[in-house]
């Protein structure tokens, strides 16, 4: 089975992103623009991107504390998939699912972006039916997911192990083909070079350390670390960092953050042909296209702002993956790292207006939203260009934390929190 997908191959072919090189402009930031977005991960390029590309905006500055794509879009597994339960969610992530099918060549960058499958593994009786709940709703939405036997799962995953004496057996699995993996790095640097070519101002180095108000309560621009920077709008794209930003504004969410940890295996052939999940046994799994296996864990169990977590938890992960897939129990882990995840009490994201004017958020997407990086910049875009939020994203403001109105995807997060 090809790791490669035909548009990461073309852009290969083209030499496009030759060797990786980060080909953005790095001007000094202005006194004024139209629109500032504060956090230059995925998210944040992807949504100035699409202010220059679909609302010809381009008077845009992307502010980031530290460097560009270092926060969680560089730590995430990049699992990519649209399985998610509710109708809501299923058009969210089915549009940003979408847009990852043509990024290669929109913006010539060679995202790695592989559709080799993504495989949620049942282990009880529960598992079975939510999965298979959820692939039926993903079915009604147009969304492709069918359920495997354990043989079937096996052999679309030849490591699996279905014995049924493990302790958690495996007693099916549900499959979207169309979910995979992409380079993490890869649709940060290609949106910030092609958001750069359209005059979009990426600034690193500079924290925001307040929102300056007028005395009619809207947004006239932030005080950072480099200085005074005026703006009519402002979008927060902060992932675990959200909260502070919020409260810079006297906004309150009921965003808590979590440390989430993953870790990278010695390099081994090519071994491992798809994406594995596992909600009930705590891991998932991939293998890189250098050849590592690329694992993740649970949530850690206390909130925190530390980009790291205890070795416990990865001992953990590291003991399911080896009772699901026994023949890696040799492999030795090379490196392990945390990131902060902003999480929402119904495990979705919030993407919309605030109840400051010309303030925009776009947070609390935890632990699943480098899958959504086209669609949150997409959808972001829109929001900031007309003021008003697209239908898609209109179902995840911040109101339905008052409405009640929540979209629950705890089961489909298939991360154990
Ligand atoms: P980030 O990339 O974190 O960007 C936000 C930026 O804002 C950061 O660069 C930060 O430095 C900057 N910032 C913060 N405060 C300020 C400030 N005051 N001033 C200026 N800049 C600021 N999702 C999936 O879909 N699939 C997965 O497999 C997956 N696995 C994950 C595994 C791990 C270990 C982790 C940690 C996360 C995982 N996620 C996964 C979640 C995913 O990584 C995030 O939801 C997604 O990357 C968020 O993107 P972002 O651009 O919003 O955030
Ligand atoms: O959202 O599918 C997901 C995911 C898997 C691991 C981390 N996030």
């Amino acid at each position: 089975m090809s790791h490669f997908s035909l548009p990461s191959l073309v852009a290969n072919a083209l030499g496009s992103n030759k060797g990786w090189t980060k080909q953005w402009a790095k001007p000094e930031p202005k006194a004024n623009y139209d629109v500032i977005i504060v956090g230059a991960g995925g998210h944040g390029l992807a949504a100035a991107y699409y202010l220059a590309k679909e609302h010809n905006i381009t008077n845009v500055a992307v502010l980031e504390k530290g460097w560009l794509g270092g926060g969680n879009t560089a730590r995430n597994t990049t699992i990519i998939r649209s399985s998610y339960l509710r109708d809501e969610s299923a058009r969210l992530y089915d549009h940003a699912l979408g847009l990852w099918e043509g990024l290669a060549q929109e913006i010539n960058y060679n995202l790695m972006f592989s559709q080799r499958g993504a495989m949620a593994l049942a282990h009880t009786v529960h598992d079975v039916q939510a999965l298979k709940r959820r692939i039926y709703a993903n079915r009604l939405n147009g969304i492709d997911g069918e359920w495997l036997s354990p043989q079937q799962a096996k052999a679309f995953c030849p490591p699996l192990n279905i014995s049924t004496d493990a302790r958690y057996p495996v007693l099916g699995a549900g499959l979207q083909r169309r979910g995979g993996v992409a380079r993490h790095d890869g649709i940060a640097w290609g949106f910030a070079r092609a958001a750069s070519a359209r005059g979009v101002h990426i600034i690193e180095n500079c924290a925001v350390t307040g929102i300056n108000r007028a005395p009619d309560g809207s947004v006239t621009g932030v005080e950072t670390t480099r200085g005074t920077i005026g703006a009519k709008k402002i979008a927060l794209s902060t992932a675990g960092n959200s909260s502070m930003l919020l409260d810079m504004a006297g906004i309150r969410t009921p965003i808590e953050c979590f440390s989430l940890q993953a870790l990278v295996s010695e390099p081994i052939e090519p071994i491992f042909p798809c994406v594995a999940l596992s909600n009930s046994v705590h891991a998932y799994i991939s293998q890189s296209d250098k050849g590592e296996l690329v694992i993740g864990a649970g949530t850690e169990q206390y909130f925190s702002y530390s980009q790291r977590g205890p070795l416990h938890s990865v001992e953990h992960t590291v003991a399911a993956i080896c009772e699901m897939f026994p023949i890696f129990t040799r492999l030795r882990m090379m490196r392990n790292w945390g990131g902060t995840v902003d999480v929402t009490p119904d495990r979705s994201p919030i993407l919309g207006l605030t109840p400051v004017p010309g303030l925009y958020i776009n947070a609390g997407w935890g632990t699943g939203g480098f899958k959504a990086t086209p669609g949150a910049g997409h959808l972001l875009a829109f929001t900031i260009a007309n003021n008003v939020p697209h239908d898609i994203s209109a179902p995840f403001s911040l109101k339905r934390f008052q409405t009640g109105n929540l979209i629950d995807e705890a089961a489909a997060a298939s991360v154990a929190h």
